[in-house]
């Protein structure tokens, strides 16, 4: 039997050879370790003696050799393979004891060049470790220092290493050869080329600059959602027309995590509107949606909804901002101000308020009918982070249309109610669950969210309303997922709701549709469910 020892981290590898030679285990190895295995007094041939074939290029090429590869690689159980190994003077490999040169220590250490590194990359190593790990049953191959005394036992104990024990130790081969690959790949691909030559990189953040090549990172942020978390933002590689990380950011301090999470929900709901509109966010959440004539109208209106909660908040226009817009914008404190154009009037005067971030995001190329979510500028995944997994789904990109409206009531909803209820429709899509949805002439009057009963989200939307000092009387109503029991239903007709969008669906509709009969509203089931958490 004969064992190929090669480590560049020698932590145990001694104990382990001489316990192989002491079961007669006849020792190849490289340069160090070779001689780290001498100066104990044991019995080891150098690679380079057992090919014939010094090591070179600095060591670039030590067991990039035939002898080698052929002795890890060779099928015991064929004939022409065992046969071919006869005819070149091959002897076979079979057990193979590597750890790595260490890229992942040399890149961690401070003042590391991108020299340094691409000398820590192991390319002998790990070829020797994939030839091994794909001839497992013939070959057991140690990669961790971990499996030295499992491999010592087993061969003591039966003279052999069991198919389960080197299946196990192959599959742990793979998984670090593809570890260490993606350390190589994740570090490379954020080094600023340009300015590394001979240089030290800087210490990287803990985000790969891209991630399986899907994303490419924008920029490290501040801090993330809190200034204890480090964050980055990154990209698609290809952002559909009209998305966030399309934005050209004109003035304004730097974007927050929060800003970015926030400008999204904003943006998100404005796009959907093909009139002017107008959305103000605050913690994820819309606090006030309008439609208008024009940015400055649907702007007035939406900021009557909550003024209170829009201190602070993103705003967000789908159609271009004129100087009037921007002065009224500038009235309020505003994080964040986005819009597909900005006049050069309005640019100077927020010029004024240079703490303002101004994104642009240009809307040209975005297909209403597009035939694909990314035409039509949506992410066409929608990706959630659990305990040690993901949850991912199709994005929610449904859009309701008129005709799939089923009035359920004897009470029929007017003409300008069914807007009304398209419209709060589209905005309670885009509003945490529970969500509760006051509307009324293309403007949200009371928007409930985020809370844990209907009853609840129904009696907030009501008192927000109430404190803006706005009237609920023959409002329309969207709830995002269907009443439970009449109660939430009572409380918004109790408040002046004459008209109400629900997706119907519960156990209870006859309860609930019998209770707006009874108090004289009309209600229509959308058939569709807007969960949004
Ligand atoms: O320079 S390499 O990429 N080329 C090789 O042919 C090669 N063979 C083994 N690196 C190579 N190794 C690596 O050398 C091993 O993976 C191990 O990390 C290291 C052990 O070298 P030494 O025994 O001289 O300390």
């Amino acid at each position: 039997m004969t064992a190929l020892l090669s480590v560049s981290d020698k932590t145990g590898v001694l104990d382990l050879a001489q316990g192989l030679h002491a079961l007669g285990v006849r020792l190849l190895s490289t340069g160090g370790t070779a001689k780290l295995l001498a100066e104990a007094g044991l019995p080891v041939t150098e690679v380079a003696d057992h090919t014939g074939f010094p090591e070179m290029l600095d060591g670039r090429v030590k067991t990039l050799h035939p002898k080698i590869h052929g002795g890890l690689l060779a099928r015991r159980d064929l004939p022409a393979h065992v046969a071919a190994l006869a005819e070149h003077g091959i002897d076979t490999i079979d057990l193979l004891v590597v750890n790595l040169y260490p890229f992942e220590a040399t890149v961690a250490k401070a003042g590391c060049t991108l020299e340094d590194a691409i000398e820590n990359i192991d390319i002998g190593g790990p070829a020797m470790v994939r030839s091994a790990a794909k001839n497992w049953k013939d070959v057991a191959v140690l990669t961790d220092a971990g499996q030295y005394a499992v491999a010592l036992d087993e061969l003591k104990a039966s003279g052999r290493i069991s198919d389960k024990t080197k299946f196990g130790f192959s599959v742990a081969a793979f998984n670090r050869i593809s570890n260490y690959d993606a350390a190589i790949s994740d570090w490379l691909s954020a080094v600023d080329f340009e300015a590394s030559a001979g240089q030290p990189v800087p210490q990287r953040s803990a985000f790969p600059a891209q991630s399986n090549g899907r994303f490419v990172k924008v920029q490290d942020l501040r801090y993330g959602e809190n200034p204890h978390q480090a964050a980055a933002f990154y990209r698609d590689l290809y952002p559909a027309p009209g998305s966030l990380v399309t934005a050209k950011q004109l003035q304004g301090k730097e974007l927050s995590y929060n800003n970015i999470a926030d400008a999204d929900a904003a943006w998100e709901c404005v796009k959907s509107f093909d009139v002017p509109a107008c959305v103000i966010v605050k913690h994820a959440n819309p606090c006030g949606v309008a439609i208008g004539a024009d940015a400055g109208e649907a702007y007035g209106k939406a900021f009557k909804t909550d003024p209170t909660s829009a201190f602070g908040g993103i705003i967000a226009f789908n159609t271009p901002v004129d100087a009037g817009t921007a002065q009224a914008v500038g009235k309020q404190f505003v994080e964040v101000l986005m819009a597909p154009a900005f006049s050069a009037d309005a640019l100077e005067l927020l010029k004024t308020k240079p703490n303002v971030r101004v994104l642009q995001i240009s809307l040209d190329g975005v297909k209403r009918d597009g035939a694909s979510a990314w035409s039509r500028g949506l992410n066409a995944q929608d990706v959630k982070r659990v305990g040690s997994g993901l949850l991912i789904q199709t994005a929610d990109n449904h859009e309701l249309q008129l005709s799939d409206l089923k009035v359920v009531t004897k009470k029929q909803p007017t003409e300008a109610e069914l807007q009304d209820l398209l419209f709060a429709w589209k905005v309670a899509k885009f509003v945490k669950s529970n969500a509760i949805v006051f509307c009324q002439g293309g403007m949200t009057l009371g928007v409930g969210a985020g809370q844990m009963s209907r009853l609840d989200s129904a009696r907030i939307a009501s008192i927000k309303a109430e404190h803006a000092g706005l009237s609920l009387a023959g409002s329309v109503v969207a709830s995002d997922a269907f009443f439970p029991f009449r109660d939430g239903l009572d409380v918004v007709i109790d408040h002046g709701a004459t008209c109400v969008i629900q997706p119907g669906g519960s156990m209870r509709d006859k309860e609930v549709i019998d209770a707006a009969d009874e108090r004289g509203v009309a209600m229509v089931f959308s058939g569709v469910r807007h969960f949004r958490h």
